[in-house]
C-alpha cells in the first residue's frame, strides 16, 4: 500500500461529507457512493452532533475505507482522529496549532489546515502541514459565516506554495473550470457532491474534470 503522503500527493479530488448537509441521506450509503465513484480523500466533517455520535460515524467510514487506498480525514477531531486511526485530521485556523497536532499525532498522519489568505497558508506550510484547503474560493452555505475570497488566491498559491492546495467553497460542476483555469488542479467538494440527485455521477463528473483538463499542471 501506498504512503498516506503519497497518497496525498496523488490526489486530485477531495470529498467533504457534512452531516448537517446530508440531512436525511445515509452517511454509509452516500459514503459508499462517493467511493466507488472516484473520490481519492474523504473527510468527516461534523459542527453540531456529540462526539458519542461523531466517534461512531467516523469508524463507520474507517471500516469501509480501511481496506481502500483512499485517505480518510477526521475535521477538527484529534482525539477522534487518534481513536479510529484515521489518515488524518484537518484543522481550522481556531483549532489546536499544527505543531501541536504534529505532537500527538506523529509524523506519518497528514495534518491539513484551513487558509483564506496566502500569509496563513505560507505560515500553516511552515508549520508542517501537509496539505492546505484554501478558501471559500465561492459563497458557499456550508459555510455561511465566511465571505468568498474569489479564484486570485489559486494563483498565488500556485507560485509560492509547494504542498498540494485544495480549492474550496462552493465549487460546482459550473465553476471547476473556473478554478482549473487558474491553475488549481485540487478540489474539495461538499454540497455539489452530498446533494446531488445522482451523487455517483456527480463525483465521477468532479474527477474527469480534474483529471481530464489538468494535465498540463504537473506537480
Ligand atoms: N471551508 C471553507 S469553504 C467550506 C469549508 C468547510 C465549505 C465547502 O463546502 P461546499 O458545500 O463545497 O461549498
Ligand atoms: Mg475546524
Amino acid at each position: 500500500m501506498l504512503s498516506k503522503k503519497k497518497l496525498l500527493r496523488n490526489s486530485r479530488l477531495y470529498v467533504i461529507i457534512d452531516k448537517k448537509v446530508l440531512k436525511d441521506r445515509s452517511l454509509i450509503r452516500t459514503a459508499k457512493k462517493i467511493i466507488r465513484a472516484g473520490a481519492e480523500i474523504i473527510q468527516l466533517r461534523d459542527k453540531s452532533s456529540n462526539k458519542k455520535t461523531i466517534l461512531k460515524d467516523a469508524l463507520v467510514l474507517k471500516g469501509l475505507l480501511s481496506r481502500s487506498n483512499i485517505l480518510f480525514i477526521i475535521n477538527d477531531h484529534i482525539d477522534i482522529a487518534i481513536l479510529v486511526d484515521s489518515d488524518g485530521v484537518h484543522l481550522g485556523q481556531q483549532d489546536l496549532p499544527i505543531e501541536a497536532a504534529r505532537k500527538l499525532l506523529g509524523k506519518d498522519k497528514i495534518i491539513g489546515s484551513s487558509c483564506r489568505n496566502i500569509t496563513e497558508a505560507l505560515e500553516a506550510q511552515d508549520k508542517g502541514a501537509d496539505y492546505i484547503g484554501i478558501g471559500p474560493i465561492f459563497p458557499t452555505s456550508t459555510k455561511p459565516a465566511t465571505h468568498a475570497i474569489g479564484v486570485d488566491l489559486i494563483k498565488t498559491c500556485r507560485n509560492k506554495i509547494s504542498i498540494p492546495f485544495f480549492a474550496i467553497g462552493g465549487i460546482n460542476e459550473e465553476n471547476i473550470d473556473r478554478v482549473s483555469s487558474c491553475g488549481g488542479q485540487r478540489v474539495a467538494v461538499c454540497k455539489a457532491i452530498c446533494k446531488a440527485r445522482n451523487i455517483a455521477a456527480a463525483t465521477r463528473k468532479f474527477y474527469n474534470a480534474l483529471y481530464k483538463k489538468m494535465r498540463r499542471f504537473n506537480n
